[in-house]
């Protein structure tokens, strides 16, 4: 019910304005040079729809962009979300499915606003976010320590920061959230203690390390897809640092603990063998931050995005 055939629409956000380490922004291209779109094309029989908007971007970024509510570079943030929400769109309101390479976690602004928008117009559908990630995403501008936008955009997509129209993320309307209700998280080892307070608040889903610890990856899976339900719309957004830094070790806030190489193409399988995944977002992938690491990262990157798009090992 969800997309059309083997349709898929590509998009590459080069990015790296939601946190302070130059290098994020080499991922697409690190990904897509290590086979990714010829697997797609070749092996998953995949119809490429590829928007190489990589270089436009930067024509929307700001000369002057101050300090706003304590974010650093929230207008060169909202330009490239605000973009790249249209992008999104575009691709899912014709039934593609979307696949996003990042760039920082902030461009999830822009893809989920993007895909819940197309979701609720194309199939009367509210769509559940599976966020894939060591940290939770969901700082509002004032709970947040370091300003990063990145860790940020789950606080604009479910509505708990807002911001009037004319300011930069004025632009998230309701039309364009999802409800924190079908939010579920996988992965959680390194939360804020404002965000502990956000999620214990509102009831939001999630499944930290300890969960997979205690009951394994398989059981969270059963449960985090039975809270979201069948036939409802799924986007996925995997923020590659969910993974150890034993796999995945180029990416800009690395925290040990985390998931192996199986467990997070296992995530990703079991997303995809729903048949309700409508976008994968792909991000913080930083190639330039580990001499030894870098193609290791990637390569964990390419093997998670070929899970969510139905390879199998058999
Ligand atoms: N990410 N919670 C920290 C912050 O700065 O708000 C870290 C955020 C990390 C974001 O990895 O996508
Ligand atoms: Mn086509
Ligand atoms: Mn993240
Ligand atoms: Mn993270």
């Amino acid at each position: 019910f969800l997309s059309k055939g083997n349709e898929l629409g590509l998009v590459a956000v080069g990015f790296s304005g939601g946190q302070c380490k130059p290098g994020v922004d080499a991922a697409p291209m690190a990904l897509i040079e290590s086979g990714l779109v010829d697997q797609l094309k070749n092996d998953l029989e995949y119809d490429l729809h590829y928007d190489d908007q990589v270089h436009s971007y930067s024509d929307l970024m700001p000369k002057d962009d101050p300090e706003h509510r304590g974010m650093k570079n929230a207008r060169a943030v909202c330009a490239v979300t605000k973009k790249l929400s249209s992008q999104v769109y575009e691709h899912a309101r014709k039934g593609r499915f979307v696949l996003t390479l990042g760039g920082d976690h902030s461009i999830a602004i822009g893809t989920i606003s993007g895909t819940a928008k197309a979701i609720r117009e194309r199939l009367c559908r509210d769509m559940a976010v599976i966020w894939v990630d060591a940290h939770a995403d969901i700082n509002t501008p004032e709970s947040s320590d370091s300003g990063n936008i990145h860790g940020m955009p789950l606080a604009f997509l479910t509505g708990l920061a807002t911001e009037n129209e004319g300011s930069p993320f004025g632009w998230v309307t309701e039309d364009k959230r999802i409800s924190p209700k079908k939010l579920v998280y996988i992965g959680l080892r390194d939360v804020d203690r404002g965000e502990k307070k956000i999620l214990r608040e509102n009831g939001i889903k999630a499944f930290s390390m300890h969960d997979i610890d205690r009951h394994g990856i398989g059981k969270v899976m059963d449960m985090a897809l039975g809270w979201i339900g069948s036939d409802t719309p799924i986007h996925l957004s995997f923020d590659i640092d969910a993974l150890d830094p034993m796999w995945a070790p180029s990416t800009g806030t690395a925290v040990r603990g985390g998931l192996t190489l199986r467990e997070g193409d296992f995530i990703a399988e079991c997303v995809h063998e729903t048949g309700s995944l409508v976008a994968l977002d792909l991000v913080e992938v930083n190639p330039s931050l580990e001499q030894q690491g870098a193609a290791e990262t990637v390569r964990a990157g390419v093997s998670i995005v070929r899970c969510a798009l139905g390879d199998t090992l058999l």
